[in-house]
């Protein structure tokens, strides 16, 4: 997979990529990432990448031409199968969004700033608007590293058994049972005697019904 993210802070978003899983999926040849400096497609002398609102009012709206141009001339080198934007007001990401992603080939994601882009942009170039949740951050990268963490590692081959996605919450729409390692006695503190017995029939039974158990104190909404 191929991940081409405009914004106008690549520095804001490169560490996440060259560490541990993503950096070990980009060694392994399974994903390539590319962050691309909207400042160089900037207008004029000044490299201009956002101005006032039409209509006035509080905030700065990132232009048309920079992004246009920019989108264009990647989409001159290849067939994108999604050209996201992240966005508060775009669908919520959730595990179902990143599997269907994790198995396309070429991803451009235009990260957000200030009030957002011309409108322009979404009507004629932008193909699907994510958000990470309820909440306003202060632009699209943080969203997009997010995003792209989560979509990543679900790329076939990256995770090994060790780090499976098949037992992560929301995999099943199921949170994840509860975890113990050593010491099996800590301050007094034991733990559940079925995970010593060495059954393990027995004890995917019991992880299965803590993940229920789990799911339906915290989070009802999703066995619905
Ligand atoms: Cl994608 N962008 C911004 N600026 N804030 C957000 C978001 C995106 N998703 C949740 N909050």
């Amino acid at each position: 997979m191929r991940i081409d993210i405009i914004t106008v802070l690549p520095e804001l978003i490169k560490s996440p990529f060259e560490h541990s899983i993503l950096k070990r999926a980009y060694d392994k040849g399974l994903v390539e990432v590319n962050l691309i400096d909207l400042r160089e497609y900037g207008v004029g002398k000044h490299r201009q990448v956002d101005d006032y609102a039409f209509g006035g009012g509080a905030g700065m709206v990132m232009m048309i031409e920079p992004i246009a141009n920019c989108i264009n001339e990647l989409k001159s080198k290849r067939t994108y199968d999604d050209i996201i934007y992240m966005t508060p007001d775009g669908e919520t990401l959730n595990q179902k969004i990143c599997n269907q992603l994790s198995l396309q080939k070429n991803l451009m994601v235009l990260c957000g700033h200030y009030k957002g882009v011309d409108q322009r942009l979404r009507d004629h170039f932008i193909t699907r608007e994510i958000s990470i949740g309820d909440y306003v951050l202060s632009g699209g990268e943080i969203a997009a590293a997010a995003m792209c963490d989560a979509v990543i590692r679900l790329i076939p081959g990256v995770l090994n058994d060790e780090t499976s996605a098949l037992t992560d919450s929301f995999q099943d729409n199921l949170l994840a049972p509860p975890v113990y390692t050593r010491p099996a006695e800590y301050n007094g503190w034991g733990i559940p005697e079925i995970l010593l017995s060495g059954h393990l029939q027995n004890i995917e039974k019991w992880r299965y019904e803590q993940s229920v158990e789990r799911t339906k104190k915290r989070r009802p909404d999703l066995l619905k």
